[in-house]
C-alpha cells in the first residue's frame, strides 16, 4: 500500500484539495508507486525513458518515440463533453450526461494502472500572473512516462503552480490512464476508449491512448475544451484553436498582433512561425507567439488581449522543411531536447525523416525503419509506396526553441489583438484576403469557416467541411450560445480588432497550379490588412468584404503572373451565391444562433444578389 500523503509531503505538494484528488484517483487506478514531477525532472525522466526503451536517441539532445500503431491521432468519435445539464448539448460537442460518463470511466480506470507509476503533473496553461491564471491551473495524473516528457514541453510544469491557488480547489482534474492499448478494439464496435471532459466539474477523464492529442491533457482537453467552456460560463474570455503572431514594423516602431483559426492542414503552424520575405525583411520582423491555442479577453483599457497558454509546439512533421517552415526546423535542431513521434527512424545513424522533409527519401535504406518499426529495405513491391512516416507524425519542442519567438511571449498581460483572421484550404471562390470591419459579420465569417472536404466519402464537390472558428473537434457547448458569447466578448472591447478571411490555396481551374506562392509571402496580405485598419489604404468594397486594390498590395521582390493576381483579388459571384445556400443549411443546425448572425448572413446574401 502506498502512503500517498508521504509521497506528496516529500514532494512539497501542499494543496490539500490536490492531495485529496490524488488520493481518490490512486485509490481507483491502483498504481504501484506515485511520483510528483516538475520540469526540473526532465533530464532524469529522459534517462529513465531511454533505459526502458520508451524513447530512443535521435541525434544530440533529440529523441524519438513510436506510439502503438492503432493509436496515432485524436479520435473525434470517442471524444465527449459531459455535463449535468442536457441544455449543454450542441451539434459538435458529443454531449453526454456527466453521471453516466463518470461511472463509465471510473469503471474502465479501476485497477488499470496496476504495476505502473502514477505521475502527478501540476501545470499551468498560462504565463504566471495572467489575469486568466485562475482558469489555467491543472493537475494531470498519468501512468505513462513519455506523456510526462511531452507535458513538460507543452505546459509549465511545477508544483508551485498549484500550491498557492487562491481557491485551493480551482484546478482542472485531468486523469489519464493509458489502458491495454493492444486490446482496446480501436475503431471497432467494441472500442473501449473514452476521452471525456466533464466540463461543469472541470474534470477530464481520458482512457485508452498514449498519443499526444488524447493524452496531453493540458493542451486540447484543458487548453481548448475546458477553457472555452470556462470562458463562456465566466463570461470573461474565449479559448480558441488559434495561432498568434506579431509583426514588428522597424520603420515606425509599431508592433501588430494577429490571431486566427485555420482548420487542420490549412497551414496554421507554418503561418505562425513564418519569417518576412527577404525583400521585406529590412523593414518587418515576424514574431511567433503560438501555433495552436489562444485565449482572448478584454483588458481594463478596453482592448482585446490574447495569449498562448502553451509552453511548446506539438507540430505536424509532414511537409515541414527549410522552405515551408525554417523556424520549425531550427526549433528541432540538435540540442533542443525535441521529441519526434511516429516519423521514420534510422537505427544506425539515429536520423529521422518524414514525407516532405526532403524531396526524396534517403537513398541508402540501411537502418531505416518506418513509423511502425518495419525495415524499409524489407518492403515488398506492394508496400513500396507506403509513407515512411505516419501522416500525423509530430515533433514536440518548447516555444523557447523557436528562433523568432516573441520576447514578450510570457508577458502575463498578453498582447493587444489588432486582427482576427480565418482561413481554410479553398481551391476557388475565396480571394487572397477580404477584410471585414463589422463584428457580427466577422463572427459570422468564423462560424462559416471550413476547408475543402478531403475524404472522398465526405466530399461534395465545391462544398466545405464546415469547421466553425476551427473549433469543430473542440466545441464544448452549444453553437448558438457560442456565437452569442463571441459577440459579447468582442463587442465589450472599445477598441476592436478588424476581421479578415485569408486563402493561400486558390488554384488555377485549368492546370491546378497555386495562384499565390504562400509561406513567407503571406505576410504581404497581413501587412495590407494592418494598413487598412490604420486608414493608410482604402481597399475595394465587395459583397463579402474589402479586398486589396491591386496597387495596395506590397509586391516588392515578388514575381506573380498578373492574371493570377487578378483572380486572387476578385470575387466569383456565382460561386459565392452557391456557397450562401450551403451556409444557410450549415447555420440552420444551430438553435439559438443570435439574430445578428442571421442578419449578417442576409446582408451578405443581399449584397451578392446586387
Ligand atoms: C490538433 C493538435 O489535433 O493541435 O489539432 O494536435
Ligand atoms: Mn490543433
Amino acid at each position: 500500500m502506498i502512503d500517498v500523503d508521504d509521497v506528496l509531503e516529500s514532494a512539497q505538494l501542499k494543496n490539500e484539495k490536490v492531495r485529496e484528488y490524488v488520493r481518490y484517483w490512486a485509490g481507483i487506478t491502483d498504481p504501484d508507486s506515485i511520483e510528483v514531477v516538475s520540469a526540473a525532472d526532465d533530464a532524469r525522466l529522459i534517462r529513465e525513458c531511454l533505459d526502458a526503451g520508451e524513447i530512443v536517441p535521435a541525434g544530440d539532445g533529440l529523441y524519438y518515440s513510436r506510439s502503438y500503431y492503432k493509436d496515432t491521432a485524436r479520435s473525434e468519435e470517442r471524444t465527449i463533453v459531459a455535463t449535468s445539464d442536457p441544455a449543454d448539448k450542441g451539434v459538435y460537442n458529443n454531449w453526454r450526461p456527466a453521471a453516466e460518463m463518470k461511472e463509465k470511466l471510473t469503471g474502465l480506470m479501476r485497477g488499470a494502472s496496476a504495476g505502473k507509476t502514477m505521475y502527478v503533473i501540476p501545470y499551468l496553461m498560462s504565463p504566471p500572473g495572467s489575469p486568466l491564471e485562475r482558469y489555467a491551473a491543472g493537475v494531470q495524473l498519468t501512468d505513462n512516462r513519455s506523456v510526462v516528457l511531452h507535458m513538460i514541453r507543452m505546459a509549465r510544469v511545477n508544483v508551485e503552480h498549484i500550491n498557492n491557488l487562491e481557491d485551493q480547489g480551482s484546478f482542472v482534474r485531468a486523469v489519464h490512464v493509458t489502458g491495454d492499448l493492444e486490446n482496446l478494439g480501436q475503431g471497432t464496435p467494441e472500442d473501449e476508449r473514452y476521452f471525456v471532459t466533464v466540463a461543469d466539474e472541470r474534470t477530464i477523464l481520458h482512457f485508452g491512448s498514449a498519443y499526444g492529442g488524447n493524452a496531453l491533457l493540458g493542451k486540447i482537453a484543458h487548453g481548448l475544451r475546458q477553457s472555452s467552456y470556462d470562458g463562456w460560463r465566466s463570461g470573461i474570455f474565449l479559448g480558441e484553436q488559434f495561432m498568434l503572431l506579431g509583426i514588428v514594423d522597424k520603420q515606425t516602431g509599431k508592433t501588430y498582433h494577429i490571431c486566427g483559426g485555420f482548420p487542420s492542414a490549412s497551414g496554421k503552424t507554418n503561418l505562425a512561425m513564418m519569417l518576412a520575405p527577404d525583400a521585406l525583411g529590412d523593414r518587418y520582423h515576424v514574431e511567433f507567439y503560438g501555433d495552436d491555442i489562444a485565449w482572448l479577453w478584454v483588458g481594463d483599457d478596453g482592448r482585446l488581449y490574447g495569449m498562448n497558454p502553451e509552453f511548446g509546439v506539438f507540430g505536424v512533421a509532414k511537409d515541414t522543411n527549410e522552405l515551408t517552415n525554417p523556424t520549425a526546423m531550427d526549433s528541432i535542431a540538435p540540442g533542443t531536447q525535441a521529441i519526434f513521434t511516429n516519423v521514420a527512424y534510422n537505427t544506425k545513424t539515429h536520423e529521422v525523416w518524414w514525407e516532405g522533409r526532403t524531396k526524396n527519401p534517403p537513398a541508402d535504406l540501411d537502418g531505416w525503419l518506418d513509423w511502425k518499426g518495419n525495415a524499409i529495405a524489407d518492403r515488398t513491391d506492394a508496400e513500396a509506396d507506403e509513407p515512411w512516416a505516419h501522416p500525423n507524425s509530430r515533433f514536440t519542442t518548447t516555444l523557447a526553441n523557436v528562433p523568432n519567438a516573441a520576447p514578450d511571449d510570457a508577458d502575463p498581460r498578453g498582447v493587444p489583438i489588432d486582427a482576427i483572421i480565418f482561413g481554410g484550404r479553398t481551391r476557388d471562390r475565396e480571394p487572397l484576403i477580404r477584410a471585414i470591419t463589422d463584428v457580427a459579420e466577422g463572427v459570422y465569417d468564423g462560424l462559416t469557416l471550413g476547408a475543402e472536404a478531403t475524404a472522398a466519402a465526405e466530399g461534395v464537390e465545391g462544398q466545405l467541411r464546415y469547421d466553425p472558428m476551427s473549433m469543430r473537434p473542440f466545441m464544448s457547448y452549444p453553437e448558438g450560445p457560442y456565437a452569442a458569447h463571441w459577440l459579447e466578448v468582442i463587442n465589450r472591447a472599445t477598441e476592436r480588432p478588424i476581421f479578415a478571411h485569408v486563402n493561400w490555396f486558390q488554384r488555377d481551374p485549368e492546370d491546378g497550379h497555386f495562384l499565390w506562392p504562400g509561406y513567407r509571402e503571406n505576410l504581404r496580405a497581413l501587412l495590407w490588412l494592418m494598413q487598412l485598419k490604420n486608414g493608410e489604404v482604402a481597399g475595394v468594397e465587395s459583397p463579402v468584404g474589402i479586398l486589396p486594390a491591386k496597387d495596395e498590395l506590397n509586391l516588392d521582390g515578388l514575381e506573380i503572373d498578373p492574371a493570377d493576381l487578378d483572380t486572387l483579388l476578385t470575387i466569383d459571384t456565382a460561386r459565392w451565391q452557391q456557397e450562401m445556400g450551403f451556409r444557410e443549411r450549415h447555420l440552420a443546425q444551430f438553435p439559438g444562433l443570435p439574430e445578428e448572425i442571421w442578419a449578417a448572413h442576409r446582408r451578405v446574401s443581399a449584397a451578392l444578389r446586387g
